[in-house]
């Protein structure tokens, strides 16, 4: 093969390379979750043996209430909290849903972390909580739109940030 050839080849090999890549890159971001984009919009999808269900969570809901926590962390630190949410054993009633002792829920974040809840802890006034706000203003991008909160953990490692769907009954 001539030089002059070798290096058409060599071209072509990267851009087909180059191509690809891009492609690849397109068909990646359009398929970013479905359930971000809907997280980001404030609805959640909630699947139950009743099916898949959507959620739409407002802020302006009789139960959406503000409430003092402590978050505890292994190494002992703990931290005073104000959130503003809704309980998520609200968010069930509304949705028709019930979480009895022989049901547990998974919450599932954007990084794909998986929270179980029990039926029996989700029951718990004040316990289980889908939060939206710190001191009054919106979650950052880090932690939302939307926290899990579970007040009465001994430590906070249920608590899920980016919470972006909802499993019952698994
Ligand atoms: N989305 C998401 N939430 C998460 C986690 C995670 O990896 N992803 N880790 C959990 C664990 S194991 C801990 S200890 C705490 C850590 O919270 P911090 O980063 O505020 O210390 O977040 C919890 N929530
Ligand atoms: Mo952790």
């Amino acid at each position: 093969m001539s030089e002059n050839k070798k290096s058409i080849l060599k071209i072509t090999t990267t851009v087909v390379i180059i191509a690809i890549l891009v492609i690849l890159v397109i068909v990646n971001r359009r398929n970013a979750s479905v359930n971000d984009a809907m997280a980001a919009a404030h609805r959640l999808e909630i699947e139950s043996a009743a099916g898949s269900a959507e959620y739409a969570f407002s802020e302006d809901d009789t139960y959406f209430t503000c409430f003092d926590t402590q978050m505890r962390r292994k190494n002992g630190d703990v931290f005073d909290k104000h959130y503003s949410g809704i309980e998520f054993r609200r968010i069930l009633e509304e949705m028709g849903l019930t979480a009895d002792d022989s049901t547990d829920c998974v919450f599932i974040c954007a990084d794909q972390y998986e929270i179980r809840v029990a039926g029996s802890e989700i029951r718990e006034p004040g316990n289980v909580w889908l939060v939206t706000r710190e001191d009054d203003l919106p979650l950052d991008e880090e932690q939302g739109p939307f926290m899990l909160v579970i007040n009465n953990d001994e430590f906070s490692t249920r608590w899920g940030r980016q919470i972006v769907k909802i499993k019952i009954g698994e």
